[in-house]
Formats: C-alpha cells, structure tokens, sequence
C-alpha cells in the first residue's frame, strides 16, 4: 500500500514513521509512506501557499493552487487515487473505515493548517473528509498518523506475532479484556488464578466474559451482533452480585 501525505510540516512525520511496527512496515516495503510539501508547488517566488480570510478575521486560509497541483502532481505518477482531507467535519475514522481504506493500493492525505483550508478543495480534489474525533487541533498531521498505523496494522505481515491480530478480531467491536504480568502479586492484588491454571478453554471463556463485561460497563454502545455464547456470558454477568457493574475508569 502507498500513501501520499501532502503536508506544510513533514518533519512532524519523521520519527513516528521510524519507530516500532509501523517503522518496520515501512522498512519492509510493506507500506510506503512518501511526505509531498504543498510549498513545492507554491505559484510565486515566495513559495506562498496561504492567504487572508475573504470576509475578514483572524489568521490565514490554505490556499487552492498549491493543494490541488500537488495531488494532480500526485496522480499522474499513480493509478485513481482516494483522496482524504483530515479534517473534524469528516466521518468519523472507525476500524471498518480503517479496514475499507486498508484495502485501497494507494491513498492521498492532505494535512491543513491555520485556520483552514479554502472550501473549494474539497470539490476539486474529489477529496472525502474523515475526522479521529470531536477536538481540534492545529493541524491534520497527528490524525493523518492516526490513520496510517491504524492501516499498517491491517497488512499482511506487518503484525509480526500473527495472534495479536487474531486478538484484535477475537475481540472485535469489543474492548478487550484485562491483561496481566509477572509478578503475580503486586500490592497484593493477585493475578486471576484461572490465567495462571493452564486451562485454555478457561481462560479463553473467562477473556470473552471479562472483554464483555468491560464492553457493558463502558461502551454498552458496542454489544452488537453478539452470538448464544456471548449472550449466555451475558447473562452470567448480569446475575453475579450488583456492584461490579461499574469498573473504576
Ligand atoms: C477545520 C474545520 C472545521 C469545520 C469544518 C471544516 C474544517 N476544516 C478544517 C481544517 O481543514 N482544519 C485544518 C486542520 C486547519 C486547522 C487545524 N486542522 C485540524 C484538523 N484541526 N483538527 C483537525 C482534526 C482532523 C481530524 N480529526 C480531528 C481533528
């Protein structure tokens, strides 16, 4: 998979692309990330790329030009190209949008800056807007990083330790259950005695009982689409003693 970020600050970009699995992908060839910075494409000796607000205010608005002959820059070297403003407006980003996006051979993210970006680049572009949450921020570039280790994670081979994946769909649209390490007290809590049992049909039922309870008490929202074993969990938990209801956030 290729994606192209279209950024005013591609240093933003250099160590978080480096670091950890999301690095590896990119080291492997598995993703190729490449940073195109709107400026090269600015129309005058100044290398200017904003402009005043028409109808007045404060700051600056990104300007077409250099936004749109980027990414016509951009297509002409690739095939069609989906094109993704970041932006707080947009549909919110989720882990089937990731997985649909995951499956595209190459996407354009375009970063904004300032106050904004000058409306009509969303239609020139083409551009679809998608949002990692109701906040704001200065620019598009942490959520444009969002959005990439979210898709390294969905190629093949990027998540090295293949069961983590198979985690993540274990518990997929549920949060997932508590974990625990050595040592097995720590201020004397001990860990779950059945996580210690080497029972494995045990611990995967008591994993799936615990992600559900965690599920209910925080994101009820998500108990979805649940099949008879879940809903038998359910009900277990349902009928243990009032008070566990809530977790401690
Ligand atoms: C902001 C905005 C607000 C309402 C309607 C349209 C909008 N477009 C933008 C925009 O492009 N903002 C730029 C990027 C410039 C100002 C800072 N920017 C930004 C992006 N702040 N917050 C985000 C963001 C992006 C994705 N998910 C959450 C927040």
């Amino acid at each position: 998979m290729r994606i192209d970020i279209l950024t005013l600050f591609p240093e933003i970009f250099s160590d978080p692309l480096q670091a950890s699995l999301l690095g590896k992908a990119i080291e492997e060839g598995r993703m190729t990330v490449a940073l195109t910075d709107p400026r090269d494409f600015a129309q005058d000796r100044h290398r200017r790329v904003d402009d005043a607000p028409y109808g007045g205010g404060a700051g600056m608005v990104m300007q077409c030009g250099p936004l749109v002959a980027a990414v016509e820059s951009l297509r002409t070297k690739n095939s069609l190209r989906r094109v993704i403003l970041m932006t707080p407006r947009g549909r919110r980003l989720d882990q089937a949008l990731a997985k649909e996006l995951a499956a595209e051979e190459d996407l354009v993210l375009v970063c904004g800056r300032y106050e904004g970006i000058d409306e009509r680049v969303v239609n020139a572009l083409g551009a679809e807007e998608i949002s990692i949450g109701d906040y704001v921020l200065s620019g598009g570039e942490l959520p444009a990083l969002v959005l990439v280790e979210t898709l390294s994670r969905m190629l093949p081979g990027v998540v090295g330790d293949w069961e983590s994946v198979e985690t993540d769909s274990f518990y997929d649209g549920l949060l997932g259950p508590p974990q625990y390490t050595r040592p097995p007290e720590f201020q004397g809590v001990p860990v779950p005695e059945v996580l210690l049992s080497g029972n494995h049909a045990a611990i995967r039922r008591w994993r799936r009982k615990e992600a559900l309870r965690a599920t209910r008490a925080r994101r009820p929202d998500l108990l979805v689409g649940l099949n008879d074993e879940d809903k038998k969990l359910l009900a277990e938990l349902e009928n243990e003693a009032a008070g566990d209801k809530e977790i401690a956030p």
